[in-house]
Order: C-alpha cells, then sequence, then structure tokens
C-alpha cells in the first residue's frame, strides 16, 4: 500500500513541479552550508525568470544589508551579487521578486561562515 501511495504521490506530484511558480532552484552558498572561507559572492538560480526586487544581507543580530541589484529590473534566471569581505558568523539571506508569471514570490536561506 505504502508503495502504491508514493507511486501516486510521483504521478501527482512531478507534473505539478514542472508549472510551479518561480522557485530558488540552487544557491552558492548553498542553504545551510557551513563554509571555512567567507564567499566572495551569492549566487541566485531560480528555475524561472524573475524580476527581483529586494535581496538582503544579514548577519544573525545584526541590522541587514541591501544586496545591489541592477535597476533596469530585468526578468532573469541567474543572479550574482559580489560581496565585501565577510566576518564569521550566520548569515540570512531573504529575496523577494515577481516571477514571469506574475507572481509575487519571497523566499530565504542560511550559511554560516566559520
Ligand atoms: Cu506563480
Amino acid at each position: 500500500m505504502i508503495k502504491l501511495l508514493i507511486i501516486f504521490f510521483a504521478a501527482v506530484t512531478i507534473p505539478l513541479q514542472a508549472f510551479a511558480h518561480t522557485q530558488l532552484a540552487s544557491s552558492t552558498p548553498q542553504d545551510e552550508a557551513t563554509l571555512t572561507d567567507a564567499p566572495k559572492e551569492i549566487i541566485l538560480n531560480f528555475n524561472n525568470d524573475i524580476r527581483l526586487t529586494k535581496v538582503t544581507l544579514t548577519r544573525v543580530g545584526t541590522k541587514s544589508t541591501k544586496l545591489k541589484l541592477d535597476k533596469k529590473g530585468q526578468f532573469q534566471t541567474n543572479y550574482i551579487f559580489v560581496l565585501d569581505d565577510m566576518s564569521s558568523g550566520d548569515y540570512l539571506i531573504e529575496w523577494r521578486g515577481l516571477g514571469e508569471d506574475g507572481h509575487a514570490m519571497k523566499g530565504q536561506f542560511t550559511f554560516r561562515v566559520k
């Protein structure tokens, strides 16, 4: 029975994902990564084009910093933000934007610099 349920779920969820909202597909650093060296850049790869409107970097316990976005705000799938030197600590990246399907989307991920 469990096997049948799993097959059913796979059949139902896989086609839906193909038409899902614009979401973060992967990032550098990866979510929950622990790094020995501070990253030089943040890379966001989305599953569809998105026009990001705000991306912030927060060292937990301190104020957020806005990462600079191109003012033209084109729709694109991949974004790269070059960072200043970072100290060790826990970091939170938060993004929001307009997906190509017209939906406002947002998300976040964290990483740690040792
Ligand atoms: Cu959508």
